[in-house]
């Protein structure tokens, strides 16, 4: 066996975006694309010789041949071992997990997430740090820098290997490890809930449906769900994960999620409900008859975290992202402590966790996440809720309704304009920061704006700045609206809406979220001009 340097030379359009490279698996195919990435990013690390490395994905389509091939390039350049999950499959809180348990360097995690996958959906990849969480900045700065002056890889000429089987291998002088992609994880679930209780609750009759959507999730939830914590079988549907996950789209929302919101919207629906996504870091919750915003969500755990073991003595501190809705706001300032407003995307969490100013952080794309991992953690939200349900007695829909009737409802929406016109996305996102100064004071319809920004975030910790990060309007009502740009999606360009109004008044909590949020889209319309710019009568996702 040999090393080869093969000669190469730098591809456009190898910006990491929100979390990692994103493009369609037709690119990813080009001769040296993916090596050019990884290579990439070997050479941005400093101590990569002898280092041990953790390498899974979301099983999408060419997650197996993209695992051999950064096998055969870890081997050439000096990695010392390699922990692989079982058939290349890792989710992406488990490879957190996995780094974080073995004292690896990093790792490199392959998945597109929510975005559709086959042969023609899109694939992904991106390092985590040995912290577990997504690569900092600087270091994807620095990838992307090395993506273009890139001239040579190093891979091994070694066979592929037999990523089905568990075991140690040896691959040109690396040692590669072939885990239970799910073992791990299942442990460190085990040891921060209250497992007996929540197996009490399923042996009560208790029943659940969880869609894991033909993703990752899969094998964690039946292990998990319906082996340790006994389940019936079937409580898990969709729980095989498939290499173009069904023709989905695994994006937990009530468009993608469809089936799930039928079944529990329907007759005869289970207690409770919950969905993950593509790689498995996100969740959505619902009870029978209803559905709790990711944003309520987060709120929800915070108020109650203290009801599972592991958060028994209380929160550190809360974070969420910029566009996600006030409501952990209430509950941080109900339960004195830090909150922190951070950019989109969960990198900007893990300083914040490294450093103990907070436990639990959340999104309003329905991620949510503790300082058990450096991952926003979708089946370890389940289980959040599941000890929460199972301490307290209570049904989703109680929980919901008290946490409003204590804290007020934040009623929020996001609407999405996908693959619309890059041109259109331009000129919305420019000619609103060029009107930015002028919006303050002025009155549209029943609002008046208070604040009109571009977010800029500085890092409390090491004091990073990142600019640029979306357009944020607040208006004297305390109504909020928020646009920014996705850096995730691979077909033209998505814009993203949030709306956010707050509503103290009990008798008015039950009210539709679109109905209590017609005029707000209205008044963004006006200040926006999204529909008129991009051709778009409605947004294609409501959530
Ligand atoms: C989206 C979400 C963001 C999330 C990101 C990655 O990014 O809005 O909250 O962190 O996806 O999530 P964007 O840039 O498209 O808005 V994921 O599950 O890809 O795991
Ligand atoms: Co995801």
């Amino acid at each position: 066996m040999a090393t080869l340097t093969i000669d190469t030379k730098p591809f456009d359009g190898q910006k990491p975006g929100t979390s990692g490279l994103r493009k369609k698996v037709s690119m990813f195919q080009q001769a040296n694309y993916l090596a050019n990435f990884v290579q990439s990013i070997f050479d941005a690390l400093d101590d990569l010789e002898g280092a041990t490395l953790v390498i899974g994905g979301d099983g999408r389509f060419y997650n197996e041949q993209a695992v051999q091939i950064i096998l055969k390039m870890a081997a050439a350049n000096g990695v010392a071992r390699a922990i692989v999950g079982e058939s290349g499959l890792l989710s992406t809180p488990a490879a957190s997990c996995v780094i974080r348990k073995y004292g690896a360097l990093g790792g490199i995690i392959l998945s597109a997430s929510h975005n559709p996958a086959g042969e023609n959906g899109d694939f992904g990849i991106k390092y985590n740090a040995k912290n577990g969480g997504p690569a900092p900045e600087a270091l994807t700065d620095a990838i992307f820098k090395n993506t273009q002056g890139i001239n040579r890889y190093l891979i091994s000429d070694a066979d592929d290997l037999d990523l089905a089987r568990i075991g140690r291998n040896s691959l040109d002088g690396m040692t590669v490890d072939i885990i239970n992609p799910v073992a791990d994880y299942a442990e460190l679930m085990q040891n921060l809930f209250d497992f007996g209780k929540i197996r009490s609750l399923f042996k009560s009759g208790f029943r659940m449906q969880f869609d894991a959507m033909h993703a990752i999730t899969g094998p964690y939830a039946h292990a998990i769900l319906e082996g340790m914590l006994g389940a019936p079988a079937g409580t898990v549907v969709n729980g095989m994960p498939l290499k173009d996950f069904g023709g989905g789209h695994p994006d937990p929302n009530p468009v993608y999620a469809k089936a799930l919101f039928d079944v529990m919207f329907g007759e005869n629906a289970p207690d409770f409900g919950a969905a993950s996504d593509g790689d498995g870091d996100r969740n959505i919750i619902l009870g029978r008859g209803c559905y709790v915003a990711p944003s309520d969500s987060l709120a929800i755990i915070a108020a109650n975290a203290q009801l599972a073991p592991a958060y028994g003595d209380g929160l550190k501190g809360v974070a969420r992202s910029m566009p996600t809705s006030g409501a952990v706001d209430r509950v941080a300032q109900a339960k004195g402590l830090p909150l922190y407003e951070t950019p989109t995307g969960w990198k900007f969490f893990g300083n914040l966790l490294d450093a103990g100013r907070i436990s639990l952080c959340g999104e309003e794309s329905a991620g949510t996440g503790s300082d058990h991992v450096r991952e926003k953690d979708g089946l370890w939200a389940v289980l959040l809720w599941l000890n929460i349900l199972a301490e307290s007695g209570k049904a989703v829909s109680d929980i919901l309704a008290d946490h409003w009737r204590t804290y007020g409802r934040n009623f929020y929406t996001r609407h999405d304009y996908e693959a619309v016109d890059t041109s259109a996305a331009d000129d919305v996102m420019a000619s609103l920061t060029a009107q930015l100064d002028s919006l303050v004071g002025r009155q549209v319809s029943s609002e008046t704006v208070t604040i009109a920004e571009d977010f800029s975030y500085t890092d409390p910790v090491d004091g990073a700045v990142s600019s640029n990060q979306g357009i944020c309007i607040v208006f004297e009502s305390s109504a909020r609206m928020v646009v920014r740009k996705s850096g995730t999606g691979t077909e033209g360009a998505t814009l993203r809406l949030y709306l956010e109004s707050f509503e103290p008044d009990e008798s008015r909590h039950t009210l539709d979220t679109q109905v209590a949020l017609e005029a707000l889209v209205e008044v963004a319309e006006t200040i926006t001009q999204i529909r008129a710019k991009t051709g778009r009568e409605a947004p294609s996702v409501v959530s």
